[in-house]
């Protein structure tokens, strides 16, 4: 039996809010997370699927929080086995990367196809050069993959025709990959369509996946498990984790575990429809906050102060700079003790009225054309074509945003202007 850690979107070295504690936070999920789930479990292996780091130009102490850990997997005999993530992958002018002079040093196998001559190809590790694209351990066949970005979908199909050649039926094969998938997105860039990702169930076992920050499973066979911490306040809400997986023969069992040291979240929502006043807002919002959170105490347990999101909704009865939204993150700190208060102002202003009558499954730009369609119905002038005129603006800010210089913006305007009069 093998058994072993499945990690991805690690992110050392992100910075966020000016908290130096928050960075350390990215650190301490990382060496609690080594701890009790490599070392203490004695895996065989520890899999990495991109974003080790949070940049490819890796600062001196993201470097120390990575070798803490590698260091001591090295000790005990654990192989680290990476792939590069958008994050912290080489650059394409240059063949030398953080990722690739740890695997050469010995920490870490980097696995990654091999591109020469405007071919792809995948090559067996190399225990001298300490480089290769697939490696056996045990009766594990492990693969690695770059980040393909926008291409992944053509990629992918080079890739399935290298693994047609190079998978091995007498083991449990292992792929590594670092992309979005169909369903599970939360990037812009193009995801890649599970039809594309089930090409490669003819060949492999477990895909190791990376890069979307929330835990998903695909058919007990593509495995997610998530950053290690939040990157950023949309993701609190996300679960995540790593993956403790045992393989039997071709048999396998995954276990998503995440009691590892995360930074605790309170997430709390205030509505501030009918509140006329900065002054009824004010005391309306900290009779809720006192109702909702306890002031953390350092004197109890070994509890971290927790980060509060504090998500303001609902339509504004005044200006929105009445908020005080720094002064208001200032009273709650004083007063409830978090580590860090994040406010998020969902609150609609009072010019905006339509949008707040919107549910939240309308999309940004669906909620922009509604917003604008709206404000254009109230002036006499163009009321009669709203829906025309809100598609003229959007084009001249896609234009505007884009490629599009001043003479061609001018030039769409008016003969759109030219088509609404005639
Ligand atoms: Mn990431």
């Amino acid at each position: 039996m093998t058994k072993f850690l499945h990690i991805a979107d690690i992110h050392l070295g992100i910075r966020r809010y000016r908290s130096e504690e928050r960075a350390q936070d990215f650190f301490h999920a990382w060496r609690d997370c080594i701890e009790r789930y490599a070392l203490a479990e004695a895996v065989s292996f520890v899999l990495i699927a991109g974003d080790f780091f949070d940049a490819r130009k890796v600062e001196p102490q993201a470097m120390n929080q990575a070798m803490f850990c590698l260091k001591r997997l090295q000790e005990a005999n654990i192989p680290v086995i990476a792939i590069e993530g958008n994050h912290d992958s080489h650059e394409a002018s240059t063949k030398f990367s953080w990722l690739r002079s740890l695997s050469r040093w010995g920490y870490i196998k980097l696995l990654e196809p091999v591109y020469e001559d405007g071919v792809s190809r995948l090559d067996a590790w190399d225990e001298t050069k300490n480089k290769g694209s697939f490696i056996d351990i045990g009766d594990v066949r492990i693969f690695g993959s770059i980040w393909y970005g926008s291409t992944v979908t053509q990629s992918l199909t080079a890739l399935v025709d290298l693994l047609r050649d190079h998978h091995d039926p007498q083991r449990f094969n292992i792929m590594m990959l670092h992309t979005d998938v169909e369903g599970h997105v939360n990037h812009p860039s193009p995801p890649l369509p599970i039809a594309k990702l089930n090409e490669l169930k003819d060949y492999i076992d477990y895909l190791a996946l990376g890069h979307t920050h929330k835990n998903f499973v695909i058919d007990d066979w593509a495995y997610n498990p998530g950053s290690l911490e939040a990157c950023s306040v949309d993701e609190y809400a996300n679960e995540r984790g790593a993956y403790i997986v045992e393989v039997n023969g071709k048999q396998h069992t995954a276990r998503l575990v995440k009691e590892y040291r995360q930074r605790p979240v309170i997430r709390v929502g205030f509505d501030v429809n009918g509140q006329a006043t900065p002054e009824e807002f004010h005391e309306a919002l900290f009779g809720h906050l006192r109702r909702e959170l306890t002031p953390f105490d350092a004197g109890v347990g070994e509890a971290l102060p927790p980060v509060i999101e504090l998500a303001l909704k609902g339509q504004l009865g005044f200006k929105t700079s009445l908020l005080e939204l720094n002064r208001l993150r200032d009273e709650i700190k004083k007063e409830f003790k978090p580590l860090l208060v994040m406010v998020r102002n969902q609150t609609v202003p009072v010019e905006y009225a339509v949008a707040a009558g919107l549910n939240e499954s309308v999309s940004r730009s669906e909620r922009e054309r509604r917003v604008i369609e709206d404000l254009i119905s109230r002036d006499a002038r163009f009321r009669d074509q709203p829906t025309e005129f809100a598609s003229l603006i959007l084009e001249a800010k896609r234009l505007a945003l884009g490629e599009g210089n001043p003479g061609q913006i001018t030039e769409m305007i008016e003969s759109k202007l030219n088509s609404l009069s005639a």
